[in-house]
């Protein structure tokens, strides 16, 4: 079979709608043939993502790294959306799509045939040689993957025999089958009908009853875990299941290696394929389990004080949670796992008819990217914030924001940060357990409205480059600078290190109630180098704008943070990184607080060793290049071939450092200059980010933000005595 294709849309005919219903928002639309079609063109950003020609821009050749970032810029410009963000693609892990088919198919709606055929597109294309999918792009094929993925084929259009399905099911089967497949995907087989809820560990909406002092409080769970957890227990709590349809009974038969109903489901429970295990059941965890499948068992009764069984109480209790949450975020909720299953949980007890589904459903489209591989759902609605934080600052510290050429798209990306700072707290902000958002900014658009520590900084730090143009307005007025530094000193942590959206609320202990086997460290908020790196920088450059506000806290919490970031750094010099690959990553950010402090290469025993780990990986190409592996195993893991992301991170890391070697920067350069096209673009390479220890994902905006950030400064930094 192997000439077989999966079928493709017209990709001229997609248009990449920016900021239609909320600021910042992307989602894309099919335009059918005809005329419609001449009278809306194709925005060059959507012909670059579609991989289509966006026509040829004649650069000089660049004589020196500032030409080069000058050229990459003029590239990334053409990228800019009309409300000054720069679009971008979000991809990388693959158990995302599989949830949100299921759900759209639970509350019987449907995706467009475009997009459907687009759907398909992109899981065969993400297909791995080994023949099936693992949790991510990069990872080898697990049985959360294969299943889910192949779920999801079947769901979105695909015979049971048609191009490679047969061959899918075969590994599936020789993987063990479904019954094997992490907590997780159970939980949607589970929902969809394909697996039994009895083959699924208790996961109870009770918790959510406990008092808040308890140390274990769902509360104090990293959000992402608790607001994962919420509508899952409340699906569980229920046995929700949708509508038992043909395709279901033939996914029944199809995806298990022995008959549906001579499975011994409450044996399943701990069965977990061990290629998909990253973070085993802790036997703690276990006995947990074992106690609850017997409070399972009991008749639900009322308590004595009340008419109404507990089970019953909890639901209503996890409901209201997840109805907070879906309006205090416009119903995007707070990632693509918890906007799947609430919306089936809104489905679930209003019906399809609801205000909350209709709601739900205006923003599924915000979550699915088209690219040139075709569509998935992205980690998250977009990485607006995030991208544009970068490139703003980096086009101010180059000096490329001062050229008459960039002002325009500076003033573009000014005007989208002052509009995307949240100005309020969460409306549910105490009932839904949330840190303040006023002065914040999250990382995507401020309709999903969830403070980052990190993203607060940098869009920030943002603000201040570009206020201190002097062409440009000053929006964003230092009162709203000051909520900014209030959320930011709200956010440090006893020991001064900064986690990712909240106080780090529980102990680490709580990994021992870690139920998704696939992932790492996720139980807690965890305290971060690179977070504290852009809290302690960004209150550090506000001090110096506006010394007097808080002075003694800000001294006192950027002093904490610069202890932290000592603590963390590791024997050999590096630091590790948890949301980009990895040590290279983590090392940069570390290397910018040290600065900060005072400490570089010429006074600095710690620098010195972060330089020293740093000039160890330099391939002899001038490059560096690390795989996602060195975040799963711990150990630094070098990729056979250099990364332009990654020599960008170590140019500039050692820029921060102060080495004195500039060759060793010299050689870096070239390398990134000798990867520019003539248009002035890089070529995507291998993925530049992580979660969760073991899930990569994509960060395709770095190749641009990075080289040009990193070009431009070492041009100046090459040229200094
Ligand atoms: C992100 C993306 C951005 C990232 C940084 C800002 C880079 C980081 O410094 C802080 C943490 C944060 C905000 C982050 C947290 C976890 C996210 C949201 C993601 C990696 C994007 C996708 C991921 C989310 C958990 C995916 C859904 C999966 C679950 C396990 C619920």
């Amino acid at each position: 079979m192997a000439s077989w294709e999966p079928e493709k849309t017209d990709l001229t005919g997609w248009r990449l709608v920016v900021g239609e219903d909320s600021h910042g928002q992307q989602k894309w639309v099919y335009l059918p043939p005809g005329q419609a079609r001449d009278e809306w063109k194709q925005t060059k950003e959507a012909k670059y993502w579609l991989g289509l020609d966006i026509g040829a821009l004649e650069l000089p050749q660049p004589q020196s790294p500032l030409d080069a970032a000058r050229n990459g810029f003029k590239f990334y410009k053409q990228l800019q959306s009309h409300d000054g963000h720069f679009s971008t693609e979000y991809g990388g892990p693959l158990f995302l799509t599989p949830g949100l088919v299921i759900a759209m198919s639970v509350t019987k709606n449907s995706f467009t045939h475009e997009q459907k055929v687009e759907l398909r597109r992109y899981l065969f294309s993400k297909r791995r040689p080994e023949g099936g999918w693992g949790l991510h792009t990069a990872a080898p094929p697990t049985v959360y993957g294969t299943v889910m993925n192949y779920v999801a084929l079947r769901m979105l259009g695909m015979g049971p025999d048609e191009g490679p399905m047969v061959e899918i099911r075969g590994l599936i089967h020789k993987m063990g089958g479904a019954t094997c497949i992490p907590t997780w995907g159970k939980i949607w087989l589970s929902v969809l009908g394909a697996y039994d809820w009895e083959g699924v560990s208790p996961v109870p909406p009770e918790l959510w009853l406990l008092p808040d002092w308890l140390p274990f409080a769902p509360w104090r769970w990293w959000i992402h875990v608790r607001q994962t957890f919420t509508p899952m227990s409340y699906l569980y709590g229920t046995r929700f299941v949708g509508a038992m349809t043909p395709m279901v009974l033939a996914l029944r038969q199809e995806i298990y290696t022995q008959p549906y109903e001579s499975i011994d489901w409450p044996s399943q429970r701990h069965n977990v394929s061990p290629i998909d295990i990253y973070s085993p059941v802790h036997p703690i965890l276990s006995s947990l389990h074992s106690v609850l499948g017997i409070y399972e068992k009991l008749p639900h009764v009322p308590l004595l004080s009340s008419t109404v069984p507990l089970r019953q109480i909890a639901n209503d209790r996890a409901y209201q949670l997840l109805s907070y949450e879906d309006e205090n975020t416009g119903y995007q909720t707070l990632g693509p796992v918890s906007k799947a299953f609430n919306m089936v949980c809104r489905f679930a007890r209003e019906g399809n008819e609801s205000e909350a589904m209709k709601r739900h459903l205006s923003r599924v489209g915000d979550f699915l990217w088209l690219s040139q591989d075709g569509m998935m759902m992205m980690g998250t609605n977009g990485s607006q914030l995030w991208d544009l934080a970068f490139m703003a600052q980096a086009a101010v510290e180059t000096g490329l924001a001062g050229e008459d050429d960039n002002e325009a798209s500076v003033l573009g990306m000014l005007d989208w940060l002052d509009k995307a700072q949240l100005q309020h707290d969460p409306k549910w902000m105490k009932e839904g357990y949330r840190h303040r958002s006023k002065g914040a900014w999250a990382f995507s658009t401020p309709e999903q409205s969830y403070t980052v520590s990190d993203c607060t900084a940098e869009g920030l730090k943002a603000v201040m480059c570009l206020q201190g143009l002097d062409y440009t307005p000053k929006p964003v007025t230092l009162g709203r600078m000051r909520d900014s530094i209030d959320t930011l000193l709200s956010l440090q942590n006893s020991n001064g290190g900064y986690a990712s959206y909240e106080l780090m609320r529980g102990s680490p202990k709580l990994e021992w109630l870690n139920a998704a086997e696939v992932f790492g460290n996720i139980m807690v908020d965890y305290l971060y180098p690179e977070c504290t790196t852009s809290a302690l920088s960004a209150l550090k450059y506000f001090s110096k704008l506006d010394p007097s506000y808080r002075a003694r806290e800000v001294e006192q919490t950027v002093k904490k943070a610069i202890q932290y970031i000592h603590s963390v750094q590791r024997e050999d010099g590096s630091w590790y990184g948890s949301w980009g690959i990895c040590f290279t990553y983590a090392t940069m950010f570390a290397l910018e607080s040290l600065a900060i402090a005072g400490e570089t290469y010429d006074n600095s025993e710690r620098v010195k060793r972060a330089c020293s780990f740093l000039i160890g990986k330099q391939m002899e190409d001038g490059g560096w290049g690390e795989t996602y592996m060195s975040c799963v195993t711990e150990k630094y893991s070098q990729h056979d071939q250099s990364q332009v992301v990654q020599t960008a991170w170590a140019i500039l890391a050692l820029i921060y450092a102060q080495y004195p070697v500039k060759d060793v920067i010299r050689q870096a350069v070239q390398l990134i200059m000798s990867r520019q096209r003539t248009d002035g673009r890089w070529e995507q390479e291998d993925t530049e980010g992580i979660f969760n220890k073991n899930c990569a994902i994509d960060y395709p905006a770095f190749k641009f933000v990075f080289c040009i950030w990193a070009l431009g400064r070492a041009d100046r930094y090459l040229r200094e005595e």
